[in-house]
């Protein structure tokens, strides 16, 4: 399929409420809400309202927010939980149930006849009772279950017509990218458009499944905001949009406020009580900080030369490092340039190795840098002035 069509489902306010220092409070989960609409997020799942009474009146305040984004919510696949989450008035219920032998307590002893049965009547229950709520149904583990099982229900399940998408799960982060195409070519055998891949990251694979899950035809990605979930979480949003722009950067331009990306980032960690990693694409600290003087050197000219992502997109500031040993004479120019002091070339390059020099002894600061760019100024302006007062040589 083209890449151009696929949805986010933003679960930082299910998922992520798995991460174990979470702990969000009506507040917070209305602020991130608000925050991921205004950033553009297709689609925002939430705790099920069975995991505790106020979970479920979050779930009926956010649905009623009249927000962009359209709220869903994550539940088992029982009746008792669907009679709940219609009642909150989500526009849809994210169905799962569990799949794999090492999930074999809930379905112990049933046929896989027998399981399929239980399903299909929770689904069509659920559709009766709500025809126009979207279903998605996921089997937990996916790739970790035998495959004909899983053709059979989800044979079964596509052909019941009761399911608007189905969904596929990495819940322990084991999918290699060709797992993840194969089943997706399953699914798109059987007749499916829409398809959900939702990734695990204990191999930190969690971003490329992703891309290979859209690549095979998948058309909705989970995501949580720096990827918080169980153990060490999912696909993130900055890595999947840092992936996607890279690709189709147009298109993430226009279907997203990368305005607002950095303040959702921010209010997630701060609600979380983490630091944004410095390494996280796009929003990490050092995610556009340029330091060896090749790097630098070339970026000041253009800075495609080391970069994929234009800062600026995300509103975002780009950084030259010039306090180091490693520094570039052109950075150090650059600098220069800032304060309007002019050297030549070779001038700016005995400043660099100057630099370096220092560098090598201690560690210096962008000051000491400018402190060294002065003093060499006011020394050439002194020999300048020097050479022009001083009498003419007599021939
Ligand atoms: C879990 C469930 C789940 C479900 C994902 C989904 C998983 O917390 O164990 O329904 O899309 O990873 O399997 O998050
Ligand atoms: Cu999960």
């Amino acid at each position: 399929m083209s890449l151009k069509e696929f949805a986010i489902v933003d679960t930082t306010l299910r998922e992520g409420e798995q991460f174990y220092k979470t702990n969000f409070s009506s507040q917070d989960k209305i602020e991130i809400a608000r925050q991921l609409s205004d950033f553009g997020t297709e689609y925002i799942e939430l705790t099920s309202p069975f995991a505790s009474p106020g979970s479920r009146t979050d779930c009926e305040t956010i649905a009623k927010m009249g927000l962009k984004s359209k709220i869903i919510t994550h539940i088992r696949c029982t009746k008792e939980d669907a009679i709940l989450a219609i009642d909150t008035g989500v526009s849809g219920i994210n169905f799962f149930a569990p799949s794999s032998k090492h999930h074999g307590k809930t379905n112990a002893g049933k046929q896989d006849s027998q399981i399929l049965e239980e399903i299909i009547n929770v689904l069509r229950f659920t559709r009766e009772q709500a025809p126009g709520i979207k279903i998605r149904f996921s089997l937990e583990d996916t790739f970790r279950a035998p495959v004909d099982k899983l053709s059979k229900i989800y044979m079964a399940i596509g052909k019941s017509g009761l399911v608007d998408r189905l969904g596929i799960t990495d819940t322990v982060g084991i999918a290699l990218p060709h797992d993840i195409e194969k089943v997706v070519t399953l699914l798109k055998s059987l007749g499916q458009k829409e398809i959900e891949f939702h990734g695990h990251n204990d191999t930190q694979s969690a971003v490329i499944n992703s891309y290979a899950a859209l690549k095979a035809g998948a058309t909705h990605i989970d995501t949580s905001v720096l990827g918080i979930g169980e153990r060490n979480g999912i696909t993130s949003l900055a890595g999947f949009i840092a992936r996607m722009y890279s690709l189709e950067a147009d298109l993430i331009k226009a279907k997203y406020n990368l305005d607002q990306f950095k303040k959702l980032h921010t209010t997630v960690a701060r609600i979380v009580g983490i630091d944004i990693p410095f390494n996280h694409p796009i929003v990490g600290e050092s995610a556009f900080i340029h330091k060896a003087g090749i790097h630098t050197n070339a970026v000041i000219l253009n800075p495609k030369s080391y970069e994929i992502i234009d800062p600026a997109d995300f509103d975002e500031l780009r950084t030259i490092l010039i306090a180091h040993k490693l520094t570039g004479w052109n950075a150090i120019k650059n600098r220069a340039e800032k304060f309007k002091l002019t050297f030549e070339d070779n001038e700016i390059k005995e400043i660099a190795l100057k630099i370096k020099k220092m560098a090598d002894e201690e560690n210096i600061t962008l000051k000491s840098v400018d402190k060294i760019l002065i003093a060499n100024y006011e020394k050439k302006q002194d020999r300048q002035m020097k050479a022009q007062n001083s009498p003419k040589k007599k021939y």
